[in-house]
């Protein structure tokens, strides 16, 4: 009854659920790809907040961050080497020289678009942080599916991101009517991956 309820309420306020689901072509889910939605209403007024891409293990975790625009952002070094993070992306350009722990000052992250980061010590640690205009978005999960929950009934102009994305940014778009729980499929090329080989040094060794 409660359930009932609450659905009645949650029908009443007009909100919807996104599933957006990226495969490849031969049909294998794609993870860390962002979807986002801008309504075709005005963009509804969105507070950033606080958030965090942590280094683990020489690795950036995660991989790939959506974040608000106006977002500050963290960097949290887990690992007992230093790290050196930056960027030269024109969406944000930033140096955070060698540190351990959590640098005092979060980056602010206040211009869309994809900002790639690396270490200036550890060439293999890349990561990318996604600043969309929109607070509709999200990442999609190791099984491709991405879920945007309590979007306002509407019209949306729906995209996709991914580190390996084939074409533009811009040819991933759609229009869509989202009005109830509502389910989207890309299927998108990817580049193959190029990774850089980490260094063959014991995991936690090394002088920096
Ligand atoms: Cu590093």
């Amino acid at each position: 009854m409660r359930c009932l309820l609450f659905l009645a309420f949650a029908h009443a306020a007009g909100a919807a659920d996104l599933e957006a689901v990226v495969k490849d072509p031969g049909g294998a889910p794609v993870a860390q790809a962002v979807v986002v939605a801008v309504p075709d209403a005005a963009m509804p007024k969105a507070k950033p907040k606080l958030e965090q891409v942590e280094q683990i293990d020489q690795e950036f975790v995660p991989r790939v961050k959506a974040v608000l625009v106006g977002s500050p952002v963290s960097f949290p070094n887990r690992d007992s080497v230093r790290h050196h993070v930056y960027s030269f992306s024109p969406a944000k350009r930033f140096d955070l020289p060698l540190y351990v722990g959590t640098p005092a000052k979060p980056v602010m992250f206040d211009t869309p678009g994809v900002v790639t980061i690396g270490c200036n010590i550890h060439d293999w640690m890349v990561g990318y942080i996604y600043v969309s205009e929109s607070p509709y978005f999200a990442t999609t999960d190791a099984s491709g599916v991405a879920r945007l929950g309590g979007l306002p009934a509407g019209g949306y102009t729906l995209r996709v991101w991914h580190p390996q994305l084939a074409v533009p940014e811009a040819a991933t778009q759609r229009h869509a009517e989202v009005t109830a729980a509502a389910r989207m499929e890309w299927v998108l090329s990817l580049k193959p991956e190029v990774r850089i080989r980490r260094a063959p040094a014991p995991r936690g060794s090394g002088r920096y």
